[in-house]
């Protein structure tokens, strides 16, 4: 069993004002802790937990309250190479939500299904980072993920930067199995540099620092949505040595975005591979869809292509983890628009979950109400020569008297 970092019913630390830590007094039993003052709040009322959700601090808390889905983030943004910003993304995630939280109902429309029916989902808090210390960040990431597994929770990750899909993953990894989990991986980038500088951790490297421990194998690596002008070709053949699956968006143009995830899942999950991993760094979509980011590439995916193929893989497949990164406040548009993608990323996630939950598994499933109906199976067909029970020597359509 994971040593939870924060025992229930242990003292916390004292605040730097002296005052008691949040886990002073009496223990506590553990199980979700519900934050919100009223019946009705909003996300960006009160305590912002992820959808107002209640909060999990330990794995008993999650085993005692059956938690399916645990909502934490990691706030790290130490390894940035451009434009930082990635630390304040979990926060930002957690507060661009505009309606009302459950228990209010919160169904997706084009689905017909309310994750929060379905899932018990939890916000687990951020794992702490260590300013100045990548490793003992990346060490505090993958503690955080494997408490979530431990107490019996999918683990949905907020960066953060890229490089915390290395220690999250990998936490993903230790609990299923080195090469059982397939990851699809969304991304404008590859992320598969040797190095940094000559520093291995860091956000241009993770999916490499992941194929090297043998967590997740290069068949069973596969990207969608590279582009742009990096990397450079030896890291090109270093990908294609591993046999990893590049879905460059030249592949998407030219066979449309569909038959591209088709092709990513049944490559994800080939082999000893039969568990999921989605890893979305919201640059894989167009700036104009997700400006606020670290290395904006124009010529992206559409948010609404992501957001599908999520709640797709979701549902169709299963997934036992999953990140969504790169999310920087500080150039995100004024009115969070990346943020706000982010976040119905995990909603979208959430759904596919409840989705597979109810059987609700068929590909691309939508409920005909929301699609327009079913696609006509064949053309209308020509009118008939004598209308439908016409006695035989009736006279015809055209010559029958106005009104009848
Ligand atoms: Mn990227």
């Amino acid at each position: 069993m994971t040593e939870p970092s924060v025992p229930v019913g242990s003292s916390g630390p004292a605040g730097s004002n002296g005052l008691p830590g949040a886990q002073a007094g009496a223990p506590r039993p553990p199980g979700p802790i519900y934050l919100n003052r009223y019946d009705l709040e909003f996300a960006w009322q009160g305590i912002p937990t992820f959808m107002k959700l209640p909060v999990c601090l330990t794995p008993e808390d999650l085993r005692a309250g059956a938690i399916d889905v645990a909502v934490g983030g990691v706030p790290w943004d130490g390894t940035a190479t451009t434009r930082s910003g990635t630390h304040l993304g979990p926060q930002a995630i957690r507060t661009c939500d505009h309606l009302v939280a459950p228990p209010w109902s919160r169904p997706h429309l084009h689905v017909r299904v309310d994750p929060f029916e379905h899932l018990r989902v939890c916000d687990y808090g951020d794992a702490q980072v260590i300013i100045g210390s990548t490793d003992r960040t990346y060490d505090n990431a993958r503690t955080f993920v494997a408490e979530i597994l431990d107490g019996g929770a999918i683990p949905v990750i907020l960066g953060g930067d890229h490089g915390i899909t290395w220690p999250v993953a990998t936490a993903v990894a230790d609990a299923y199995g080195y090469g059982r989990i397939g990851v699809v991986h969304f991304d404008a980038h590859a992320d598969t540099a040797p190095d940094m500088q000559g520093v291995l951790a860091g956000h241009g490297t993770p999916m490499r620092r992941l194929i090297e421990s043998g967590a997740v194998r290069g068949r069973n690596f596969v990207q969608v949505g590279l582009r742009g002008y990096w990397p450079p070709p030896e890291v090109v053949a270093w990908m294609e040595d591993q046999q990893m699956r590049s879905h460059f968006m030249a592949e998407v143009q030219r066979h449309g975005f569909d038959t591209v995830l088709e092709r990513a899942v049944d490559e994800a999950l080939s082999g000893s591979a039969d568990h999921l991993y989605i890893s979305v760094d919201v640059d894989a979509v167009d700036p104009a869809h997700a400006p606020g980011t670290g290395s904006p590439e124009p010529g992206g995916l559409t948010s609404a292509d992501v957001l599908r193929a999520v709640r797709r893989m979701a549902a169709e497949v299963g997934m036992v983890g999953m990140d969504v990164v790169e999310v920087s406040p500080p150039y995100d548009a004024g009115n969070q628009i990346t943020a706000l993608f982010a976040h119905r990323c995990v909603l979208e996630a959430l759904t596919g979950t409840a989705m597979r939950r109810l059987g609700l598994t068929a590909p691309d499933y939508l409920d005909e109400r929301a699609a327009g109906g079913p696609p006509p199976l064949v053309a209308d067909p020509p009118a008939p020569a004598e209308a439908p029970g016409r006695p035989a020597g009736a006279s015809s359509p055209s010559s029958a008297e106005p009104g009848t």
